[in-house]
């Protein structure tokens, strides 16, 4: 006889294609979430995804899960064929199915559109579960479905459509059509309430796909996306309006003294410029102490993410640094994992050759200290015209025989034989982040680059820039850059991003290490901790849209976030801060504590309240 229910009684299950299966931004999302949802539901809180053999394989480890209403679910499901287990990853239950190709018979996708095949019985296996789940319960607990973009949206429509007792939340991370419509030449922002969304689905062929994220968008109690950017697209492409904005966060690593991330910098700088030594190999005609290295990186969509405008400014800054006779080298990465059959031979050699003259170097100063040591050992001071033998130098000449025009494919990896880092310790290494993107629903490139102390460069088309504009009042001051691609036309777009470009170039190490104090500064703003509090609030009013006899839903108020104020030692006048470097210049070093402008900025800065735990109940 199953139990009455209890409201302490909440079963969180989170569904999405990527759980333990790396795809793009949504497995970042649970990924780093994982530990704080399991912080407020312990063993009650699952992830559910496809059982991909080679993530599996790679990432997690089966197990046998602690729950006992799991456990009968599974073997339930196994028993009648159903590939299902419990591997063990993010540090909570994780469950995944076995996709196996095939056609259902109840939901009609085209043939040859193998992802939406898969979608449509990974969709079918997520209800199964769920119904299965709650039959199995004996304690009936109130079951929470929070479903991640269209992927998965099949498993919420057919929880709503079997009245599976289930609290449903869809989350889009992007629209399909906005994705779509944007990669084209389209005024997206200036037309999105007037597409005719049927039609322009059907042209791109996408139109099942878009069925299954309409109804999925329809169906759910709580409808949330990652930004109001994109809450405004799905009000007009999905036809329903987001009840909540779900920003997206990080684990914040928190250093306990300021300059540890600033030697993160210096050391990992040091292996860029290892690189940039191997790769300008035989043309290296600039001071690496002067350069500096700014970055793209990004699914391969050269103009939703601002691949185009980039490349413009950088040809606009390089003409401004040649006429003003300026001393810095800018190095531009463009990190967007494109179709390569392998490394370039020419590239690998760049590095090889670098590497060689590395050693070579090593091998003569070994010989030569050993000389200098022999000599002294005896009293003698040593002849230097015979410290180096004809021997030394054939080696140092077959070391430098050759020069290389070099080009380089997209990799970043650490075991990579090009640029051995992974991407942490890139960005780690860099200067400024670029992401000048045309559609960019939130944006993790720049959220990265600010928890780790680098400045950057976003829109206000993207969910991030828009964000920090909302908390932040100064936010150039702490090297968060925003280019107006909204009320702006192109030409003053490039103009803007160039400014800021120059402007960058122009700060000195001294201005440049206070701005990535500043920077760092924000991380709590993007941190988990804070963040998390949005996706409590959907479970709530989830809970309470599904149940309503037993949960109550409070809107959480509106003021209450985090608020940054201008940095205390930025110059009042908005003409002086425009450029928004700090103010101090070298000269300055010594009148500046950074510590005391820290104490004092986190000082002003406004924290919002903690949300309680527990949903509140209807007595
Ligand atoms: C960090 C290090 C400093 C170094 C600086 C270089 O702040 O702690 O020792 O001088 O990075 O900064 P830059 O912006 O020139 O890479
Ligand atoms: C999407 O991934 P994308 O790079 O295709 O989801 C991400 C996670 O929510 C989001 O950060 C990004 O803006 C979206 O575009």
């Amino acid at each position: 006889m199953p139990l009455a229910r209890s409201v302490s009684n909440v079963v969180l299950f989170e569904v999405a294609w990527e759980v333990a299966n790396k795809v793009g931004g949504i497995y970042t999302v649970l990924q780093t979430k994982a530990r704080v949802t399991a912080d407020e539901w312990g063993e009650s809180y699952v992830l559910v995804g496809p059982y991909v053999e080679s993530a599996v394989r790679t990432q997690v480890e089966l197990l046998e899960p602690p729950q006992p209403a799991l456990r009968r679910t599974l073997a339930a499901m196994n028993a009648q064929g159903c590939k299902v287990g419990v591997p063990e990853g993010f540090g909570v239950s994780l469950v995944a199915f076995e996709v196996v190709l095939g056609r259902s018979g109840e939901a009609w996708v085209p043939w040859y559109d193998r992802e939406a095949n898969d979608a449509v019985l990974f969709g079918f296996l997520v209800a199964w579960f769920l119904g299965e789940f709650a039959a199995q319960s004996e304690e009936r607990p109130f079951i929470v479905g929070h479903f991640h973009e269209w992927l998965a949206g099949l498993g919420l429509v057919l929880s709503r459509a079997r009245r599976l007792p289930v609290a449903t939340i869809f989350t889009t991370h992007a629209t399909l059509l906005g994705r779509y419509l944007c990669a084209g030449s389209v005024d997206f922002y200036n037309n999105l309430h007037s597409f005719d969304v049927d039609k322009e689905a059907g042209e791109r062929q996408i139109y099942h796909r878009y069925c299954l994220e309409r109804a999925a968008a329809h169906c759910a109690h709580v409808l949330t996306t990652v930004s109001h950017v994109t809450a405004a697209e799905a009000e007009h492409l999905l036809k329903r309006k987001p009840d909540l904005v779900t920003p997206n966060g990080l684990n914040v690593r928190k250093f306990s003294a300021m300059h540890e991330f600033q030697n993160l910098h210096a050391q990992s700088k040091a292996r860029v410029q290892e690189f940039v030594r191997g790769h300008f190999y035989g043309h290296l005609d600039f001071d690496l102490d002067k350069t500096l290295f700014f970055f793209i990186a990004g699914r391969y969509e050269f103009s939703n993410k601002g691949a185009d405008i980039f490349l413009e400014a950088l040809a606009r800054l390089n003409y401004l640094l040649r006429v003003n006779g300026s001393e810095v080298t800018v190095v531009a990465f463009f990190i967007m994992p494109a179709r390569t059959n392998n490394f370039n031979v020419e590239s690998l050699k760049g590095q090889a050759v670098r590497k060689q003259l590395w050693d070579t170097a090593n091998a003569v100063k070994e010989k030569f200290g050993k000389k200098l040591y022999e000599s002294l050992l005896v009293g003698n001071l040593p002849d230097m015209n015979k410290m180096l033998d004809r021997e030394d130098f054939t080696m140092m000449k077959r070391a430098i025989f050759a020069t290389q025009i070099i080009f380089h494919p997209e990799f970043l990896s650490s075991t990579s034989p090009l640029l051995p880092v992974d991407y942490e310790e890139f960005v780690r290494g860099c200067h400024l982040g670029v992401f000048p993107s045309y559609y960019e629903p939130w944006g993790y490139t720049p959220a990265e680059c600010t928890v780790m102390g680098i400045p950057s460069v976003s829109t206000n088309l993207s969910g991030f820039g828009c964000f920090m504009e909302e908390h932040i009042a100064d936010p150039s001051a702490y090297g968060i850059y925003i280019v107006d691609r909204r009320f702006r036309a192109p030409e003053e777009w490039c103009a803007q991003l160039t400014a800021f470009l120059y402007g960058f170039c122009q700060q000195s190490r001294r201005q440049r290490i206070v701005q990535r104090n500043r920077t760092e500064r924000l991380s709590d703003l993007l941190d988990w901790k804070y963040l998390g509090r949005y996706y409590t609030f959907a479970r709530r009013m989830a809970l309470a849209k599904a149940f309503p006899e037993s949960f109550t839903y409070e809107p959480p108020e509106a003021a209450a976030g985090f608020r940054y104020p201008r940095p205390a030692s930025v110059p009042p006048s908005p003409a002086l801060s425009r450029l928004s470097s700090p103010r101090h210049s070298d000269d300055e070093d010594e009148r500046y504590d950074e510590e005391e402008e820290a104490a004092k900025d986190r000082a002003n800065i406004r924290r919002p309240p903690s949300p309680p735990g527990l949903p509140p109940t209807r007595n």
